[in-house]
């Protein structure tokens, strides 16, 4: 049986907060729209990563969308730093409140998305045998949404059950009396062995690259603290707004190198005891851009590993040493260095001893064969690009994304990409999404999409597409901006490094979300410069 194609203004791809957002706005201005996602319900990333212990690192009340002051108002967050049910109860909150599910397709895959030049439309194909025609094609497919294939031999012979971070079961794992290895120290690692650890019967962490972590300091949230949020929240947000990071933080005033050792301490200590994200990076102007200032940070958290971990061999193979701080995501933590005081946690140095492969027991690695019951994987994600490139999309002259972006993605603004037009990127590569509290972010680009989109129907236009020199110009900016920091000193997921193959290029933005907003809105404000527009003469391709 062949299903009709349906016409509609937009698809929007993906139903977390980025696509949850950005139908509420399609709405509100009149938009036919369809959005598909493979999950069962709205979240993106907060439905897949249930794993005990996952957790936001950013706070709670600035974790929220700000453009309701009702929903603001209303929602009663109950910690510092939300957890994943939390969050997802959150979003679950927001598709009923503003009726959101009614457009929504779930348990549908996007698998391709053809721009047609004749008709003006993109051509959207899903698993579910469904073709949907829609002008403008929006992918809110998230940063981290597209799991990094297991690249380590013999994963599939281990007999056992295992379970990946980024996919775990809605029904919880059990793992009393069980042996556990956890591969894998990123934030998902970080903030799931401590937990696992106080089930299992015994675990062991297999670490390739130590990371920078401090404790979250989490704690539930006081009611006068929470009403006192509540009754500036509006100030609150356009700090956000005005940002580097999405979070508002006293701005630093001098190098690191300016002040004294104990000086030093006592600001990355506040730091520390603070539990924030951003409290030790921000605390000097120089953190991220200068070697010996970021060194002074770097040996603030060793010292606090060393003095946290009994074992000396075990604390020194927890110490970072190879990357500046801030250049891998740091992470934020409850009790994951204690967790190696366990007598029941062993820590393995993968860079003493590599993996060589996975059994039917276990994992062997150079040294020995460690024989588990269970293997968790938290080994990351094929960041920033795999969500879209796992679609096939293709745009003018059918050239396909994949192909354009073999060496690196290239973009304008993180929004939009030359050759596919009336397709938008809610926090694509080049924007600083992934360095910014992602709330801050998505809605800016969403509100920045829609207005285009407004701006386009007020004009007569149906059609926009990025012009290649002012790609080329965004790209060099973010480019430069990039190579004045340290993040490309280190084989992180911001440069495609965790990925074997993939293109090495640093693929977020740094300027910070209050000037990339600054330099969006003046691109608008220029008639959207950088953009060409059909006349419109072309409004009959509608
Ligand atoms: P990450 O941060 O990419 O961490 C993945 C971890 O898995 C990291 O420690 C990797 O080591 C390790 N890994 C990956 N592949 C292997 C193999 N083959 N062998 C051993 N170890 C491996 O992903 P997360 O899910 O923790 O966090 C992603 C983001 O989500 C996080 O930054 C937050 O923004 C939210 P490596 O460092 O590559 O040596």
């Amino acid at each position: 049986m062949s299903i009709e194609t349906q016409i509609v203004d937009a698809v929007i791809v993906g139903a977390g907060f980025g696509g949850m957002y950005q139908l509420h706005r399609f709405r509100n201005m009149g938009l036919t729209t369809r959005v598909f996602d493979k999950a069962s319900d709205v979240g993106g990333t907060w439905y897949w990563n249930r794993y005990p212990g996952a957790r936001c690192d950013v706070e709670s009340m600035a974790y929220s969308y700000s453009f309701s002051p009702e929903l603001e108002q209303e929602w009663q967050w109950t910690e510092k730093y939300p957890t994943q049910p939390e969050i997802l109860r959150y979003a679950q909150h927001v598709a009923d409140r503003f009726d959101l599910r009614r457009d929504i397709t779930f348990d549908t895959k996007v698998l391709s998305a053809h721009w047609d030049e004749g008709v003006g439309r993109w051509r959207v194909k899903t698993d579910g045998g469904e073709t949907v025609e829609a002008q403008f094609l929006i992918m809110a497919t998230g940063c981290l949404s597209a799991p990094k294939e297991i690249d380590i031999d013999g994963a599939a012979s281990f007999r056992g059950p295992t379970y990946a971070t980024h996919s775990w079961p809605h029904e919880g794992v059990d793992f009393s009396g069980q042996r556990v290895a956890v591969i894998g120290t990123g934030s998902s690692g970080i903030q799931t062995i401590p937990e696992v650890a106080k089930q299992a019967a015994s675990m062991v962490v297999f670490q390739r690259t130590p990371n920078y972590s401090m404790p979250a300091q989490n704690r539930p949230l006081d009611p006068d603290e929470i009403a006192a949020m509540k009754a500036k929240y509006r100030d609150f947000r356009k700090a956000q707004r005005e940002s580097g990071f999405g979070v508002p933080v006293p701005q630093p005033t001098m190098p690191a190198g300016m002040d004294t050792a104990d000086g030093r301490q006592q600001k990355f200590q506040a730091g520390w005891d603070e539990g924030s994200l951003v409290a030790i990076l921000t605390s000097y102007t120089d953190t991220l851009t200068n070697a010996t200032a970021n060194n002074y940070a770097q040996e603030f958290i060793r010292d606090k590993i060393r003095d946290i971990v009994d074992d000396p061999q075990t604390a020194e193979d927890l110490c970072p040493k190879t990357y500046p701080m801030g250049t891998k995501r740091p992470c934020l933590d409850t009790n994951y260095y204690a967790t190696f005081n366990r007598d029941d946690v062993e820590l393995v140095n993968l860079r003493r001893t590599p993996i060589e492969c996975i059994t039917d027991k276990g994992v062997k690695t150079t040294d020995a064969e460690y024989e588990v019951d269970t293997i968790v994987y938290a080994t990351g994600f094929d960041a920033m690009t795999g969500a879209l490139t796992r679609i096939d999309i293709r745009g003018k002259d059918g050239q396909s994304l994949r192909d354009v972006w073999a060496d690196g993605p290239v973009s304008y603004l993180g929004l939009s990409i030359s050759g596919f037009p009336n397709l938008f990127t809610v926090t694509g590569p080049s924007s600083p999404s992934v360095l910014s509290n992602m709330m801050v972010s998505i809605e800016q680009h969403v509100d920045w999409i829609s207005d285009c989109i407004q701006w386009m129907n007020d004009q007569g236009h149906t059609v926009l597409e990025a012009t290649p020199e002012a790609q080329e110009e965004w790209r060099a900016h973010v480019e430069v901006q990039g190579n004045l920091t340290l993040y490309p000193q280190a084989d992180s997921w911001y440069m495609g490094a965790n990925v074997p193959g993939k293109p090495r290029v640093f693929m977020a933005y740094i300027g910070g979300v209050g000037v990339y907003r600054v330099v969006c809105d003046s691109i608008a404000a220029q008639g959207y410069y950088g953009y060409v527009t059909d006349g419109a003469s072309a409004m009959a391709a509608k």
